[in-house]
């Protein structure tokens, strides 16, 4: 039985905030829970970038029941004036006489200052309840807000010897019909989409969410050096904006091409092959703040090789291919084992017959 505490509540505000999950853009997850002398007056998440946050929700839902409350938020209320004028100010005027925070806002313009301004006018504030899950709810906005880079996830299908297709290419299906539910899902809850121009070529993906329930689609990107995706391709159908990312020497007709199918291009500097870290940085730029780079085995090679690869999550398939089938990180590796690229593991989950490892490179 969960017993009545305040973690009860704060998980009620995570629970709220994680629902809006793939809605919110490059803003946070965020839920507030308000509770007066034992029953929840209020309870709100923020759903969209430039509309009202959490707080806000919950309190216009409390109405004058906010006064002498308790508010439990999953991130520090906010202290500046963005899109909505800042929700200090209206706990404050509010008159909430309580405030539990999960974790501080690790954006630059609040960072603490929040948390300073409601203890200066009186109320009381307890900061970390739940810190921990607060923050891996937005793991994707913490590094981006500091970086302006987007957190890269690495997601892709693999038999138990590390294939990504057959020796002949033949990759469909690898995984099973419940990975591949996840694998919707989590293109939900991403701002960005990405695949190299190989896979464009193999297998023609259209790389749009598909659910028993409508779902978001996101920004469908492309790595292509030569620009070699077909002006036909399904990644062009327009059903989501779709950027590629080159070189400055790639074919000035073929980008036309593209671009007249509805492709954004972007250069990113000189070749032969496209800086991936300019291209996450021109995509930053562009709003996106998460990217699920769902392959092939060069793309994801290239991605861990630069060191830009945030977190993986690899479903494996109860398979084995054997020699010359493509790996899942087709990189120059190294020479000696401690030389390897490390992750640490962070869960193992079952998917019917799959089962996936979610991990985090470790840094050098
Ligand atoms: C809060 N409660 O529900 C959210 C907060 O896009 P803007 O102008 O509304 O501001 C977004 C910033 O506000 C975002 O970067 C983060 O620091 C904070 N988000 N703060 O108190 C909320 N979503
Ligand atoms: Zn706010």
């Amino acid at each position: 039985m969960e017993l009545l505490n305040d973690a009860f509540y704060m998980r009620l505000a995570l629970q709220a905030a994680a629902g809006a999950a793939g809605q919110t853009g490059i803003n946070p997850m965020v839920g507030c829970v308000v509770v007066k002398e034992g029953r929840i007056v209020g309870i709100g998440a923020h759903l969209k970038r430039g509309e009202a946050h959490a707080e806000v929700h919950a309190l216009n839902m409390a109405g004058a029941e906010a006064s002498g409350a308790t508010a439990y938020v999953t991130l520090e209320p906010c202290s500046h004036y963005g899109r909505t004028p800042p929700c200090c100010d209206r706990l404050i005027a509010e008159g909430v006489s309580r405030v539990v925070v999960a974790t501080e806002d690790p954006n630059p313009l609040v960072a603490g200052s929040g948390i300073a301004k409601l203890r200066a006018s009186g109320i009381a504030v307890d900061v970390g309840l739940l810190g921990e899950e607060a923050r891996m709810l937005n793991e994707a906005f913490n590094h981006f807000i500091v970086t302006g880079m987007p957190f890269v996830t690495v997601k892709t299908a693999l038999t138990l010897d590390g294939r990504i297709a057959t020796r002949t290419g033949h990759s469909r299906w690898i995984t099973g019909p419940s990975s591949r539910e996840a694998v919707h899902t989590l293109r939900h809850r991403h701002n960005a989409i990405m695949v190299g121009a190989g896979t464009v070529l193999a297998d023609d993906p259209e790389l749009t969410t598909r659910l028993a329930v409508p779902g978001l689609h996101p920004v469908r990107v492309v790595v292509d050096s030569r620009l070699r995706t077909p002006p036909d391709a399904r990644v062009l159908n327009g059903v989501a904006p779709t950027v590629v990312l080159t070189t400055d020497e790639a074919d000035e007709a073929s980008a036309r091409r593209l671009a007249e199918s509805g492709a954004e291009i972007v250069r990113c500097g000189p070749g032969p092959r496209v800086d991936l870290k300019a291209g996450l940085k021109a995509l930053g730029e562009r709003g996106i703040g998460s990217v699920l780079a769902e392959g092939g085995g060069v793309l994801n090679g290239s991605l861990l090789e630069a060191g830009l690869v945030a977190k993986m999550m690899l479903f494996y398939a109860p398979k084995i291919v054997g020699d010359g089938a493509p790996s899942g990180f087709a990189f120059n590796g190294p020479e000696q084992m401690g030389d390897a690229a490390n992750i640490k593991i962070a869960s193992i989950e079952r998917y019917g017959d799959d089962w996936c490892v979610t991990g985090y490179p470790e840094r050098r």
